[in-house]
């Protein structure tokens, strides 16, 4: 139980060091860090307004095609999930549609050269 006790204080003294080592990295370095910090956005969704939707799209033929696909409809705001597939010539979508539509994750493939069909809603797994 002692040498426990003893390998615990240990153990929150290194902690306690490595996180002042942190704080003074961090210190240093503030004037160079503080111009990227505006990056990160803070984006809310509601997983119970997410809606999935199936869209047919044309001209993909590789994993490529499929990777341009889901970083242009993922590039959206409130699109939290693409999954492209070329050999099906879909793209399954999961978005808040009160941030984006399917009009305009249709401008989106259509502007990296690819042609869209339609789309079909995806039933909500219950
Ligand atoms: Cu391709």
């Amino acid at each position: 139980m002692g040498i426990f006790f003893k390998n615990e204080i240990m153990k929150k003294l290194l902690i306690l060091f490595a996180i002042s080592l942190v704080m003074l990295a961090c210190g240093t370095q503030n004037h160079k860090t503080e111009s990227t910090e505006t990056q990160e956005a803070v984006e809310t969704i509601d997983p119970a307004s997410l809606e999935t939707i199936e869209i047919a799209v044309i001209g993909m033929t590789c994993g490529g095609c499929e990777r341009t696909v889901q970083t242009a409809v993922g590039n959206l705001p409130g699109v939290q999930s693409v999954k492209a597939s070329h050999t099906d010539s879909t793209a399954l979508v999961t978005f808040d549609p009160g941030q984006t539509t399917f009009e305009a994750m249709k401008a989106a493939i259509i502007d990296k050269g690819y042609a869209v069909e339609d789309y079909a809603m995806v039933e909500k797994p219950q």
